[in-house]
């Protein structure tokens, strides 16, 4: 009857929204684990924090309805690729196209698309390095290729869009002129910020050197 039809749908998009939470899982301990190998092996640890979400259901469904996607699930997986985030957070820039090149080499994980909103950053001033990766996800009784979205940035351009963020929801999405014009500036800082961090930390010396060398090496492997 209806009854079991809407539990059967339900078990089905709790399934499918399952898949993703299990990505963010494998995504997150890979971060994790190249993060305390760099403390272990280096002293030196390039990821400041990780932070991951899940889009509920309903922003799914809407952001479905919204790019005219059908509501079944595989279309869904094809073209929603945002359901899962990570979001890495590094000290430095040079920092964050390192961590997202070492963990885009690993052999499980596929890039299906880079965004550098560092080197061309938004009209809104926002700064960041967007990966879509592809993961499979080992289930009882297949393998899933998930999407996961993630968002490398450092401390200062993650400290701006968090605010920036703040404000666009307390605006509705239409920011007065005038703020929207501090905004910038203030991502101009930032970026300013970085630049100045990294420069110092290179003089100092030591920090980094270690991070480009391995970099280099594994990627040569
Ligand atoms: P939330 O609330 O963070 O989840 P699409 O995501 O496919 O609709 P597009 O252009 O492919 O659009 O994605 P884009 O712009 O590469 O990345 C989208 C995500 O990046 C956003 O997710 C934000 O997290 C972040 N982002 C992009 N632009 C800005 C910006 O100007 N300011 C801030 N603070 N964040 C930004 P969501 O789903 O829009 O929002």
């Amino acid at each position: 009857g209806v009854i079991s039809q809407i539990g059967e749908v339900r078990r089905h998009l709790q399934r499918f929204m399952s898949s993703y939470q299990f990505a963010i899982h494998e995504v997150e301990t890979k971060v994790r684990i190249l993060s305390e190998e760099f403390q272990l092996l280096h002293l030196y640890n390039p990821i400041e924090h990780v932070t991951t979400r899940l889009k509920s259901p309903e922003s799914v469904m809407a952001k479905a309805r919204k790019r005219g996607v059908g509501p079944d699930t595989e279309a869904i997986r094809r073209e929603i690729r945002d359901i899962a985030g990570v979001r890495v957070v590094c000290s430095f820039a040079s920092d964050v196209y390192r961590v997202q090149q070492l963990l885009c080499a690993q052999s499980d994980i596929e890039l299906i698309q880079l965004k550098d909103y560092i080197a061309q950053p938004k009209p809104s001033g926002y700064r960041s390095l967007h990966a879509i990766v592809e993961i499979p996800v080992f289930l009882s009784d297949e393998t899933v290729r998930v999407p996961v979205e993630m968002q490398f940035r450092t401390i200062a351009q993650d400290f701006w869009a968090s605010l920036e963020h703040k404000i666009f929801y307390k605006y509705e999405r239409a920011v007065p002129d005038q703020l929207s014009a501090r905004l910038q500036e203030a991502a101009v800082t930032a970026a300013r910020l970085d630049t100045e961090m990294e420069q110092l930390s290179n003089e100092i010396g030591e920090l980094g050197d270690d991070v480009a060398s391995i970099t280099e090496d594994t990627l040569r492997e």
